[in-house]
């Protein structure tokens, strides 16, 4: 009988999930499940650290909408996958973290990184489970992949107690599981007809579309939706769900749209900080709450009706029961007072977007991005100061394909984050705008995308520091050592260090140049954009408060 060993037995089992690419740091006792995943042809991405390679694996996922696999060995290996962890469940991104951990026979007697790793990472994991024997990891795996992409997304930890990936077992005797066909959970008939009374009727009615309702796909029927006159609200990783030129698209209006709407329709968000704890409405505006998760229609928010269902399938319904009725909405002025409202928040704005000052205004980097950008790249953005200029400047037109610092506004996620898209979808252009700080916290992803030939291209924002010199400045003791602000560092040098296209820009007219030659190149790249580290966000251009 042929003999299989446990670390093969988890690749293939997610092969034949499949998934394709696995990502980790090589180390004991998990090292048999690395070459198990290139004895079974896949892509293996060894990462320098576990929690940039569980970025990387989350927008992997994210993109792929399968779970993005993270391997790490025992102890602090295992640690560094908690934030991993913890930013995946928050921001709804499927992750599998499979930890190897103490031989089962030293725990108590002072093995070798021995903690008590199924522990550590509860707090933070959607789920956790511990691989009882290597014949059934096939079957832990199967279970795992259900916990981290059914419902919400999340981070799930699967432990390896040390033994078991090393073992050898009679193929036979191994597990197999198959996965189940999911139907998507429909909305109940008469909750559509209740929220299609509600649109009819609704004097001022607003949509607003969360991270479930790109992981839903529902675009399409939400666009027809809007169509009806009705603006919408995008949360920022769910950019793009709708084509951001939309003409009811309502971001640069947001507070204006949410304190004004008298029907609130929520398709897969959820009313955490980014939509203001769902405290910003009108106190007699009716709030409908569509989510895979019936346990957020109790939040901040004062839900009227929540709807256990996927967003796509809603739309369509809601699309239908509305057909042929006129809604009331329709030229009341609502829709024309927020574009007005956006076209002044814009305005305000324009100027900076073509500052041709020396040194140069972080505006001026965005604006000469989004006009150098195809339309269907992966935008990562991330930072303080940055992150919040292309919150409000930057489009995106394609869905799940903008990432940040996410619910969780965890840095160090966006440099991993652009290598993962780019993993994932090797054909667009992964692009990263980056505060310098941002890009420093994970920039050694530079070597690991080099090493396996992804070619993402990220834009440093060089502003010298946390928020540009702005913290440092004015809220540390006058004089003080440089904690906040930074050195303004060559980052374009960690391209040199591999080999790849560097692009280092101090003039403004340099930029669409650079830019060009960079999103041309079909390398990796890094353009290192030197700013003026005194520039500050330009008020009410934060479309988030
Ligand atoms: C993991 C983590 N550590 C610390 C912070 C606090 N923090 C918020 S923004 C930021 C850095 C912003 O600087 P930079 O990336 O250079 O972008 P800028 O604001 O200058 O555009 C930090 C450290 C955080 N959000 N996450």
């Amino acid at each position: 009988m042929a003999s299989i060993q446990g670390g093969r037995v988890a690749a293939r089992a997610l092969k034949t999930a499949g998934i394709d690419t696995i990502f980790g740091v090589v180390a004991g006792p998990m090292i048999e499940v690395f070459a198990g995943a290139q004895a079974e042809g896949m892509t293996v991405v060894g990462g320098r650290h576990e929690m940039n390679a569980g970025f990387m694996a989350s927008a992997w996922g994210w993109q792929k909408q399968k779970p993005g696999i993270l391997v790490a060995g025992s102890g602090p290996a295992v640690t560094n996958c908690i934030t991993p962890l913890y930013v995946a469940t928050e921001s709804a991104m499927p992750l599998i973290v499979l930890g190897g951990s103490a031989f089962s026979n030293t725990t108590g007697a002072g093995g070798f990184q021995e903690l008590d790793q199924v522990a550590a990472c509860k707090p933070v994991a959607k789920w956790t489970g511990r691989v009882d024997s290597t014949e059934r990891i096939g079957e832990w795996i199967h279970l795992a992949i259900g916990k981290a992409l059914e419902g919400r997304p999340g981070g799930v930890y699967l432990d390896f107690p040390g033994e078991i990936a090393a073992h050898r077992i009679d193929e036979e005797t191994a597990v197999w599981r198959t996965a189940p066909t999911v139907a998507r959970p429909h909305p109940d008939p008469d909750a559509i007809a209740r929220v299609a009374d509600l649109l009819e009727s609704a004097e001022r009615p607003l949509l607003l579309i969360g991270k479930g309702a790109a992981w839903a796909d529902a675009g399409p029927a939400l666009a027809q939706l809007s169509d009806r006159g009705i603006p919408y609200v995008c949360s920022p990783m769910a950019r793009g769900t709708i084509p951001d030129d939309h003409p009811n698209f309502a971001n640069a209006a947001r507070s204006h749209a949410l304190k004004g709407a008298d029907v609130v329709v929520m398709f897969g968000g959820r009313f955490n900080w980014i939509f203001g704890m769902g405290r910003r409405f009108a106190p007699d505006a009716r709030i409908i709450h569509v989510d895979v998760e019936a346990e957020e229609f109790r939040s901040g928010a004062a839900v009227t009706l929540g709807i256990t269902a996927d967003a796509a399938a809603t739309a369509q319904r809601l699309l239908a029961a509305l057909e042929g009725r006129p809604l009331r909405s329709e030229g009341s002025g609502w829709l024309t007072g927020i574009r007005e409202q956006a076209r002044r928040n814009e305005e305000g704005a324009r100027s900076v977007l073509t500052d041709a000052a020396v040194p140069i205004n972080p505006y001026r980097v965005v604006a000469e991005v989004r006009d150098a950008l195809p339309r269907d790249a992966i935008v990562t953005a991330e930072g303080e100061m940055i992150m919040g200029i292309c919150r409000a400047m930057l489009p995106s037109y394609v869905n799940r394909s903008r990432l940040n610092a996410g619910t969780t506004g965890c840095m160090g996620v966006g440099a991993p984050y652009v290598v993962g898209s780019s993993l994932a979808a090797p054909d667009r252009l992964s692009v990263g705008i980056l505060g310098d700080y941002a890009f420093g916290a994970a920039a050694m992803v530079v070597e690991t995308a080099a090493r396996v030939g992804a070619k993402p291209v990220f834009v440093v924002v060089n502003n010298e520091g946390i928020a540009g010199h702005m913290i440092q400045d004015g809220m540390l003791p006058p004089g003080s050592p440089r904690i906040a602000s930074l050195l303004p560092a060559r980052y374009d040098k960690l391209a040199e260090m591999v080999g790849a296209h560097a692009e280092h820009v101090s003039e403004p007219d340099a930029i669409r140049p650079a830019l060009d030659r960079a999103f041309g190149a079909g390398e990796l790249a890094v353009v290192h954009v030197q700013v003026d580290p005194k520039a500050s966000r330009i008020s009410g251009s934060n479309y988030l408060q």
